[in-house]
């Protein structure tokens, strides 16, 4: 008690890494760990790992710790992986320990390796990966993190794998994956190709000498010499495309939640897009994915909070946070459908939709009971059409409708099977008067 205590006494220059990482400067991210909250709560990362210790650099940001053995669910690994991820991700300004990518982010931390035990069995962490889905049904989730990483994983087992990354992206999560520390080729599961698989870059945009790398890298993030926390909050340095990873799902919870309508793949698309290319290799660019996202206002407010700036109060008349008058973000946000009739006839259900922006498709996504492991199944239809004609799942569950365009997803319409059999009689009833 008496240690904590101390710690969260104000802080003294040593008692905290520096506040402006290395790992900030080097990804061009030195405003997001300054940047004001997103206006509708942040979203989390689901953690796949030891699980997580609270401490004054983690307990603000856990909101949810599960263990896959059923156990406790603090870290139960000496060296405190989950513990550091959890830290990289997300340490507030404190005096404690470190900083993190974005001290708003959230986690839920699913412990899937068990006391005792070094490596991650398969079968573990592919259940962790169905946690995270489960979970994000009750929070706001947008990635999961899996930085950890092996070979050997049989084709059976690799084919399981990528579908359950890919139910979980249909689910709206990304799913990021370290490439691996071994110097050699991208390791499993960064390797399945719907992993967003990260390997590691020193300040200099080198890759560090023991980052895997290969055809399936997506992206190259800070990996070696880096300024952390430790786990106890001295402050220290750390290699590995661990954190890579860990900053890199923290840098997409930020942007998906100060831009929700975005999905895992215009989320990606953005970092992938934004990115400086050195050698081919595409190298985090935060600050321009931020930009790109028409989230100036956040790169401005973030900055004009970093120690040792002057207050913006002061010298900058407030008009300079605010975006630029006839400035429209890249990706603007289509509007919400109208829905002008719904009409379910059999299992064929007839959507009109109003107000489709010229370059949007209708999304139709439909959650459905199924058979096996997962419990259910997602229908996803795509049409450049006001009118859409869907012949349902028989055991469906939800119907989701948005806009897509090509800068980004609107907010959904709901239709439940009650809503459905209402809107279908309200139908029938205006059309007979
Ligand atoms: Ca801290």
């Amino acid at each position: 008690v008496a240690l904590v205590a101390a710690a969260w006494a104000p802080a003294s220059a040593s008692a905290e890494s520096p506040l402006i990482t290395m790992q900030a400067r080097a990804a061009n991210a030195e405003f997001l760990a300054f940047a004001p909250p997103p206006p509708g709560g942040a979203a989390a990362v689901c953690l796949v790992d030891s699980g997580v210790d609270l401490n004054p650099d983690t307990e603000r940001n856990v909101v949810y710790r599960t263990a896959i053995d059923g156990g406790e669910p603090g870290d139960v690994r000496p060296t405190k992986h989950g513990t550091s991820m959890a830290m990289t991700m997300g340490a507030p300004v404190n005096g404690w320990g470190g900083v993190g990518a974005w001290p708003h982010v959230r986690i839920v931390s699913v412990r899937a390796l068990s006391p005792g035990e070094e490596g991650f069995p398969f079968d573990l962490y592919e259940r962790a990966l169905l946690r995270c889905v489960k979970a994000s049904e009750e929070r706001a989730v947008a990635t999961v993190n899996l930085s950890l990483g092996g070979t050997g994983v049989t084709v059976r087992a690799r084919e399981r794998l990528r579908d359950r990354i890919q139910v979980a992206r249909l689910e709206g999560l990304n799913v990021v994956a370290a490439a691996g520390n071994s110097g050699g080729d991208v390791e499993d599961p960064a390797a399945v190709p719907e992993a967003f698989a990260v390997t590691g870059t020193d300040q200099g945009d080198v890759l560090c000498a023991f980052s895997a790398n290969g055809p399936t890298t997506d992206i190259a993030a800070p990996g070696c010499g880096l300024d952390v926390g430790l786990p106890d909050g001295r402050p220290g340095r750390a290699n590995g495309t661990s954190d890579s990873a860990a900053f890199v799902s923290a840098v997409l919870a930020a942007l998906r939640s100060y831009r929700p309508d975005l999905g895992p793949d215009d989320a990606e698309a953005l970092l992938l897009s934004t990115a400086r290319r050195i050698e081919g290799l595409p190298v985090l660019d935060v600050e321009a994915a931020f930009r790109a996202a028409g989230l100036d206002h956040i790169v401005e407010a973030g900055r004009a909070a970093l120690p040792g700036q002057p207050s913006p109060r002061n010298d900058t008349p407030p008009s300079a946070l605010l975006k630029q008058p006839g400035r429209t973000p890249v990706n603007a946000r289509p509007p919400r459908p109208r829905l002008r009739s719904v009409h379910l006839r059999g299992r064929v259900l007839t959507i009109r939709t109003s107000g489709r922006p010229r370059d949007a498709r209708v999304r139709v996504r439909i959650t459905y009971r199924a058979r096996g492991e997962f419990g259910r199944g997602i229908r996803v239809i795509e049409r450049r059409a006001d009118t859409m004609r869907i012949r349902l799942p028989r055991r469906w569950r939800r119907i989701e409708v948005r806009f897509r365009s090509p800068g980004g997803t609107s907010p959904a319409r709901i239709l439940t099977p009650r809503a459905v059999s209402r809107r279908t009689s309200d139908n029938r009833r205006a059309a007979r008067y």
